[in-house]
């Protein structure tokens, strides 16, 4: 009898915490196929004399480990993992300002997903696009003033700018097809973004202001999530041209397109260090999602998360 109360007791249990699992939904996949969500940006960087060239600046990112999606912030070894929101709804994706001051990111709290950003250390958090419309993937452009972003208001997702307080929020692409993931060029003259307008998932550039836009990659499968570099030479971007994801780097023109991981795993979401010598990414290769660097000709990759809980979108 008391065997059978502990199977019981036991099969209770299970059910209980399987549940559970199933019911902790995080932030949309930023599925590279059918949504997808890029931005992110380049970040100056506070100076440590003592570090010299080391890169250094702070990584934020995105994670599940607190049983909700939460915006953290982190040293570039990943030492000091500190929680920023708070919120039992969905924060993901974020992006610094280039004065390191300020993140923005993308919240749910309000019951659909709006641009929120906060002070560095997480106080005042703030909806800058009010909107009852998708409004997601927010990058700083250069000069702290704007911020891209990506909102479906006027009927599919399109490439809008606001200035950083969220006055006058403009459509730059009015395309039928998905423009989505937009990110600045160093100099603030161009955005990169991943379009469908070509029947599948393309990296674009177009002028600041929505004119003339370029296609850059040409294959039949996905070609996502792109991030411009530093020096405004490369574009990194996430492909699974070699039958699964990967981070790729190519010319500003298209031009010699390296997969930089080369790995089985999902490698994806990639952001440049301010000093453009590493690159921050997302892999499950261990298993659940975590944040990696790397240098930026793709060698020593390493895992700065290290956290049963999915680890993601990170941006530095
Ligand atoms: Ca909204
Ligand atoms: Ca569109
Ligand atoms: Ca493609
Ligand atoms: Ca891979």
């Amino acid at each position: 009898m008391n065997f059978l109360k502990k199977i019981i007791f036991t099969i209770l249990t299970i059910s209980i915490l399987a549940s559970t699992a199933l019911t902790f939904t995080g932030c949309p996949p930023a599925e590279v196929v059918e949504e997808t969500t890029s931005e992110e940006e380049t970040t100056p960087e506070e100076t440590t004399e003592e570090e010299g060239a080391q890169p250094t600046g702070q990584i934020t990112f995105t994670t599940g480990r607190d049983g909700k999606w939460d915006i953290y912030v982190m040293n570039v070894d990943g030492s000091e993992q500190t929680r920023l929101t708070d919120d039992p709804e969905k924060d993901c994706y974020s992006d610094w300002s280039p004065d390191e001051k300020k993140i923005t990111f993308k919240s749910y709290r309000d019951g659909n997903w709006e641009i929120y950003v906060m002070n560095a250390d997480g106080s005042e958090q703030i909806n800058l696009t009010n909107n009852p419309a998708y409004d997601v993937t927010p990058a700083w452009s250069p000069d702290g003033k704007k911020i891209v972003f990506v909102s479906d208001r006027d009927g599919n997702r399109e490439i809008y700018v606001m200035n950083a307080d969220g006055s006058e929020q403009i459509n730059l692409t009015n395309n039928p097809a998905y423009d989505i993931y937009p990110d600045w060029s160093p100099d603030g003259k161009k955005i990169v973004f991943e379009s469908w307008r070509d029947g599948n998932e393309e990296i674009y550039i177009m002028n600041a202001d929505g004119s003339e836009s370029t296609r850059l990659t040409d294959d039949p499968l996905i070609d996502a999530l792109p991030n411009w570099s530093p020096d405004g030479k490369k574009i990194t971007f996430t492909s699974d041209r070699d039958g699964d994801h990967e981070i790729y780097v190519m010319n500003v023109d298209g031009s010699e397109q390296i997969n930089l991981t080369n790995n089985p795993a999902y490698d994806r979401w990639s952001d440049w260090s301010p000093d453009g010598k590493k690159i921050v990414f997302e892999s499950d290769r261990d298993g659940k999602f975590e944040i990696y660097v790397m240098n930026s000709d793709g060698s020593e990759q390493i895992n700065l998360t290290n956290n049963p809980a999915d680890d993601r979108y990170p941006a530095w």
